[in-house]
Parts: C-alpha cells; structure tokens; sequence
C-alpha cells in the first residue's frame, strides 16, 4: 500500500468520523400556546383541538405538531380525533375520538373500546429516547411506533393492522409507565430515528406477536418526549471504516517489515 492509499483511507476515516453528530438532547412539552390558546373542559367540545405545535427546547429542536387518531370509523378503520389538553404548564395531552363524549376517563388517550394514539409530526427526524405521562387510570400501558415509509404517513381508512406493512416500525411495548419513577419510560432501544411517531395507549392490533397485556384498561394524558438527532451509523458506513483502519494497519506493517522492524515500534 502506498502513501497515498494511506493517505485516502485516512481521509475516509476522518471523514466517517466527522459525519457522526454530537448529540443535542431535545425535549417537547405543549403549552397553552401551543393549543389555541385555551384548556379543554371535560364535555366541552369547542375545546378540543384537532392539533397543537411545540417549538420544543432548546430553541434549536424541530418543532412538533401532535393530531390524535383512533380506529372510531366504519370497519375499525383509522380516522382522525380531537386533541385533547388538560390542566396546564405544561399540558396533559388526552385524545376525545370521535366515538366518544369527553367525559373521564376516557378523554384520556385510552384503548377502552377503541384504540387512541397521538401522532407526532416533526420537522426533522427525531431519535425519541423517552416519554414522560402526567396522569393514568386504572393501568398505563403503551404502544409506540416509528414511520419508515415515503412521504408523510397516511393513517386514515387503514386498520392499525395495516400499519407495519406500511412504513411503519414497532418501537416497543412499555407496560405500567406511570408507575414508573417520574412516571417516564425509557423508549427506542433500536435507536429509530423518524419525523413520525405513534404513541398510542397499548395496542395489540398493530402486532401480531403483542405481549398479551390487558388491552381495555390503559388511559393515560402525555406530558413530554425527549429525544435527539442523532443517526446511528449505517452498517456500510461502519464496515467502510473498519477497511479504512484496516488499510492502515495493513501499510504500517508493510512498511515496518520493509525496514525490518516489527512496524509497531
Ligand atoms: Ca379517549
Ligand atoms: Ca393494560
């Protein structure tokens, strides 16, 4: 190998390196603001919304747009709800579908007789790394999903039985996430990394293979998520940089033993 192989493989190492981001730690709460500018009331229908906007923090985070979904329409297909945002400062996020009246507990995102879920809409993929609850009945149980689809994901008229074979990944199951400290969940451990979210009450529609949990007790409201952007390397790009080092190591000990050393003096 000569100088200037080493020299190329140098560059595609440092390279592959400077390509890795630092990780921002980013964290999305809803406050009035963010929704119309009022709080809902229980059975007060003018109050909910059909979305709320979060710059998120820091200022540099992608913002977040939340809508709410539930399998209310004909068939159990998917079809857009209400957001609804309780107490204050910052909100607790519930979903009233379609099917329902608003009062408690069911203007919480629950999965009694049909299934809720707050879809999460950033302006840039996002590595969601937690999700944190303000307020649970009875269980607290969730499921959440992460879109690798083209475009922008279309929920309305699919079944949430459609969803993994249209674009979109199961992040995982998390059980009893209120009883947990802080009432937080520690999510995504495969590191997905998307500008869409499904974070639903615990839904065994979407996976065949679900744990088996009780699925007509979860009502939850979500206060934050928190998460980063940071992509985790591509198999290929590790595999570049693995031949690239190797490359490396491979010329210095070809240039050692040309001068009769061991190469690694
Ligand atoms: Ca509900
Ligand atoms: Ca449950």
């Amino acid at each position: 190998m000569n100088s200037k192989t080493v020299l190329g493989s140098l560059v595609v190492a440092c390279s592959l390196l400077a390509s890795m981001p630092a990780s921002a730690a980013y964290s999305w709460t809803f406050s009035r603001s963010d929704c119309a500018g009022k709080v809902a009331n229980s059975g007060v229908k003018s109050d909910w919304f059909t979305s709320c906007s979060s710059t998120g923090t820091p200022s540099s985070a992608p913002d977040a747009t939340v809508t709410a979904w539930a399998n209310t329409a004909t068939g159990s297909k998917i079809e857009s709800g209400y957001v609804g945002a309780y107490s204050d400062d910052p909100l607790h996020l519930g979903v009233v579908n379609k099917k329902e009246d608003g009062s408690q507990p069911n203007h919480a995102m629950d999965n009694n007789g049909y299934y809720d879920s707050l879809l999460m809409s950033f302006g840039g993929a996002v590595k969601l790394t937690s999700l944190e609850l303000n307020y649970a009945n009875t269980d607290s149980d969730l499921t959440v999903l992460a879109y690798y689809g083209s475009g922008a994901p279309v929920l309305a008229g699919k079944s949430y039985a459609d969803l993994l074979s249209s674009g979109w990944k199961l992040v995982g199951h998390y059980a009893d996430v209120y009883s947990n400290a802080n009432h937080a969940a520690t999510i995504n451990a495969s590191n997905y990394i998307s500008s869409y979210w499904l974070i639903g009450a615990y839904n065994p529609l979407v996976d065949p293979s679900n744990p088996g949990w009780s699925a007509t007790n979860d009502y939850v409201k979500l206060r934050s998520v928190t998460g980063d952007t940071t992509r985790v390397p591509e198999p290929s790009s590790l595999l570049m940089f693995g031949l690239a080092f190797a490359g490396l190591v491979y010329a210095r000990k070809r240039r050692g033993s040309d001068a009769g050393g061991t190469g690694f003096a």
